[in-house]
């Protein structure tokens, strides 16, 4: 019958809807209590600290660090080894707190090239993966929303009541839509 197709079709867009509800952003603030700063442990430090997250594209970076006393810069992995800035990726943000958005699946490299800084474990290897809700739909990966390397912004506030808003929304016009 048409009216079942026309149910089927509702009910998959809902659940598109949600399934993009789901995939919320996460924030997370690079070296949680210590922040970006060079780490009592030397690298190690950040890297427990990775370890201890889940990066999906999409998420944010927090580099938690006081205007001008430090600083961070995406960079590939050889100038990340070496401690250099040398083929950085985007340009190096001075201002803290500094938010970066996650807007590539693989490893991301950052340091601070502030004085012997990075040489002294102030350095973060992380690996983000593809967002796990819609696997096989990647390329329309979540729009890098305001935030972007060099620009402090606010984390997104998405939430679960305005979401909610959304969907009701959404949920009427379709129904509008075809009954
Ligand atoms: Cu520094």
């Amino acid at each position: 019958m048409e009216s079942q197709k026309k149910m089927m079709v509702v009910f998959g867009l809902v659940t598109a809807v949600f399934l993009q509800s789901a995939a919320a952003q996460t924030v997370h603030v690079v070296g949680d209590s210590v922040g970006w700063n060079i780490p009592q442990n030397g690298a190690q430090d950040y890297v427990t600290w990775a370890s201890s997250q889940t990066f999906v594209v999409g998420d944010i970076l927090s580099f938690n660090f006081a205007t001008n006393a430090h600083d961070v810069v995406e960079v590939p992995k050889a100038s990340f080894d070496s401690c250099s800035s040398t083929n950085a990726i985007g340009s190096t943000v001075t201002t803290g707190p500094a938010n970066v958005t996650l807007a590539s699946a693989g490893e991301h490299y950052y340091i601070c090239t502030v004085g012997s800084h990075c040489q002294s474990g102030q350095k973060l290897a992380i690996t983000v993966s593809a967002s796990a809700t819609s696997p096989g739909t990647s390329p329309s990966a979540p729009s890098p929303s305001t935030t972007t390397p060099g620009v402090t912004a606010e984390p997104p506030s998405s939430s679960p009541a305005v979401r909610a808003g959304l969907v009701l929304c959404l949920l009427s016009l379709v129904m509008g839509f075809f009954f």
